[in-house]
Formats: C-alpha cells, sequence, structure tokens
C-alpha cells in the first residue's frame, strides 16, 4: 500500500508511536510518506520506502498565526495525487485530522482519499476536552473514515467525553522487542554511575502531566534505604524546577539529566527501575519499553497503565503523588535481586506475548485495508 504519515514529528509519545509504525510498514513492503514539518526524531529517512515529504509554512506578516493546518492540507493532497496514496493516516487529531479532511475533500472531484485518525491522549483528554478546542475535535473524529484508540480506557474516554458514535478499533502500542531487549550485565551503567549505585530511569516530556519531580522526591526517599541514581532523559517544562529540587533535597549529585536522547534503547536496559510517576496516561510507551528491557516499571494506576503493567507481577502500581508508596517499591526491587528478576522476566514476557510489533503491525495493516475498502469494523 501507499501509506500518508502525520504527526507531530519532535515531540511526544505520538509521534514516536507513528514514527516506529511507518518504520514498521516499510520492512513490511509499503511505502510509507512522512507529511509534517520536521524530519520524525526517530526516523532514519534513508530507510528504504521511507518517504519524506516537509510541510513549509511561510509566514506572511498578516499572519499572527501562520495557518500550519491549511499548508499541510495542501501538501497532504498534493503528496497523494504524487504518490497515489491509498490512505492518510494521522495521530494526534489536532489539527492534523482536520487537515486530512481538507486533503480529501479537495482530491474528491478526482477519486476517493480515506483517512484514519489515531487518538493517543492528551488529545482528548486535555486538548480537545478544552472548550475551545472540543466542537472540532469532535468533528474531526467523526467525520474520519476510520478511527484507532491505544487503549480500552481511551476508547471509553472518547465515548464519554465527546458522546462520539462512530466505532473506534483499539489498537495499542507497540515496541520493537528485537531493538528493545535486557541487558543482563548493565555493564554500560558505569559510565552513569561510577560507585556502582543501581540507576532508576526517566523518560518523558517533562510536561506537568508527567510529574517529574516525584522521580527527585522518589530517590531522595529510597536513598534513605539503599544507594540508587537517577537518569532524567527528555525535556520539557519541568526540567528546571526538578533540577531545583534535586538541589534542594540534597540529591544533585546523584541525579543526572541528559537531555533529549536520540537512542534510548541503549540506555533503558541500564537501569534497574522504569519511574512513571504520571498523573494520566493512556496507555504508557516508556513503561513497555522498559518491560521489553527488562526494566521493573513503578507506576500510577491511571488511565489505560493497568491494561499493560499488572500490579505486583510485571510492574508495581501506585497512586499518584504517593512518594512513600512508590519509593518503599522502589527499594523493595533494589535490594531483593530474586523479586527484581522474576519481575523483570515477566515483564519482558509481557512485551513480547502482547506488545510486540510483530503482534500490533497486522492489526494496523487490517485496518488499512477495511477502511480502503470501506469495511469499517469496530
Ligand atoms: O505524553 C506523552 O508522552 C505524549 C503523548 C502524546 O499525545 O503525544 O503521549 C500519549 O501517547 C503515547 C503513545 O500512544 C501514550 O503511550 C501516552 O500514554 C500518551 N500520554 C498521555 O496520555 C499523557
Amino acid at each position: 500500500m501507499n501509506i500518508g504519515i502525520t504527526c507531530y514529528p519532535t515531540y511526544g509519545g505520538s509521534g514516536i508511536v507513528a514514527t516506529e509504525l511507518g518504520m514498521e510498514l516499510a520492512a513490511r513492503g509499503h511505502q510509507v510518506h512522512f507529511i509534517t514539518y520536521a524530519n520524525p526524531i526517530r526516523l532514519d529517512p534513508g530507510t528504504p520506502r521511507i518517504h519524506y515529504h516537509e510541510v513549509e509554512v511561510s509566514n506572511y506578516p498578516l499572519f499572527q498565526y501562520p495557518p500550519y493546518c491549511l499548508a499541510l492540507s495542501s501538501r497532504m493532497a498534493d503528496v497523494a495525487e504524487a504518490y497515489a496514496l491509498d490512505l492518510l493516516h494521522v495521530h494526534y487529531a489536532i489539527p492534523h485530522s482536520i487537515s486530512a479532511m481538507l486533503a480529501q475533500q479537495m482530491l474528491a472531484p478526482k477519486r476517493r482519499l480515506p483517512f484514519i485518525t489515531t487518538l493517543h491522549g492528551t488529545d482528548i483528554t486535555l486538548v480537545g476536552a478544552d472548550p475551545s478546542y472540543f466542537s472540532i475535535t469532535k468533528f474531526s473524529i467523526e467525520r474520519s473514515d476510520g478511527v484507532t484508540a491505544i487503549s480500552d480506557y481511551l476508547r471509553q474516554q472518547t465515548v464519554d467525553v465527546f458522546g462520539i458514535s462512530n466505532q473506534i478499533r483499539v489498537i495499542k502500542n507497540f515496541v520493537n522487542c528485537d531493538l528493545y531487549h535486557p541487558d543482563n550485565s548493565k555493564s554500560g551503567a558505569a559510565a552513569y554511575s561510577a560507585v556502582g549505585e543501581k540507576l532508576l530511569i526517566h523518560l518523558s516530556n517533562f510536561r506537568p502531566v508527567k510529574r517529574a519531580l516525584d522521580c527527585v522526591r522518589i530517590l531522595a526517599e529510597v536513598r534513605r534505604k539503599a544507594p540508587a541514581r537517577l537518569l532524567m532523559v527528555g525535556d520539557g517544562p519541568d526540567r528546571g524546577p526538578a533540577e531545583h529540587l534535586a538541589r534542594e533535597l540534597k540529591v544533585d549529585r546523584h541525579v543526572l539529566f541528559l537531555g533529549k536522547q536520540d537512542h534510548v534503547e541503549r540506555i533503558i536496559p541500564l537501569a534497574h527501575v522504569l519511574l512513571m510517576p504520571s498523573d494520566m496516561e493512556s496507555f504508557g510507551l516508556v513503561a513497555l519499553e522498559a518491560m521489553a528491557c527488562g526494566v521493573v516499571p513503578v507506576a500510577t494506576r491511571v488511565g489505560g497503565v493497568p491494561e499493560l503493567i499488572t500490579d505486583g507481577e510485571d510492574g508495581y502500581l501506585e497512586a499518584p503523588g504517593d512518594i512513600v508508596a512508590q519509593a518503599t517499591r522502589v527499594t523493595a526491587l533494589l535490594t531483593d535481586d530474586a523479586l527484581h528478576s522474576r519481575m523483570a522476566g515477566a515483564g519482558r514476557w509481557n512485551a513480547s506475548e502482547r506488545f510486540c510489533s510483530e503482534k500490533i503491525i497486522p492489526q494496523y495493516e487490517q485496518y488499512y485495508e477495511d477502511v480502503v475498502s470501506a469495511r469499517q469494523m469496530g
């Protein structure tokens, strides 16, 4: 198939899922055309059957807000025509879904161009529910030829919040289990912890919903009982406050802020525990990546996370903001090797049995076929 993919290329889990999906589809023989304003972060444009079409937005002085949505529609329609795209697949409803709908209408006199919208989380739970975006988000979902959500929780939220009656197919996040795998020797950890302290890791875009500061608080609590060091990967608004808090709690020597990293699959396996203390996660892709690497997640019981992590078996789930409970779980994992090894093994098993690319990508391929042949099913 010839598939057009649009996502936010520089930021967030939705862009990562879209990029990895495109690469997996290309590896399976599809022609994949990324239509975005920048090269997606994890995309290697040299990959066979991957094409990148940049959306340029000219900034005329009259435009206080450059009309990106329109430039994107125009590029989508041009690429769809030039490369005979079978469908557009947009990730994150706002504004990609509306742009796809306009591109579809531009081509309508010539041919059908179906589009699928994949809902990822904040496009529904935060941004979409904002009064200024509510109606347009609902409209764009209702006009999509196909809609997918990345967890049962998010599908239900979409129905509850927007009163949507179209069918939404759940296709969960996935991980490449060959790329993300355990490193039992963890010898590379020495580069981050010369004195042999076990590593905790947090990866996010440091938005408030991620509660990155809780990671610093958890580390301070854990260090009362067990030596440990924290790697903070990524960047965003709460990075500065987290650095400040680390100094205040006098653990700054034990927290490394690594900023954005291109190859997280090389860093995650060096850690023992992943911290994901979020207020909300509609799935929690980073926890899945950690589990595939044999790193045990200590996370919060929110949104779609319980669809991934089974509390006490392959990770722990606690209430958001409960630092003591999360720290207690981390300490147990750092001090009891048998416990850690059992849970790490269960996590790897869960990731590879339920969420590896081989299991999930065919679900997207099937859905594409259903939508292209207009046999949309729930
Ligand atoms: O929170 C992020 O990392 C970004 C956000 C997004 O919308 O781009 O991620 C969402 O999509 C991920 C991939 O499908 C999910 O795994 C995350 O749980 C989800 N984030 C939230 O719901 C807060």
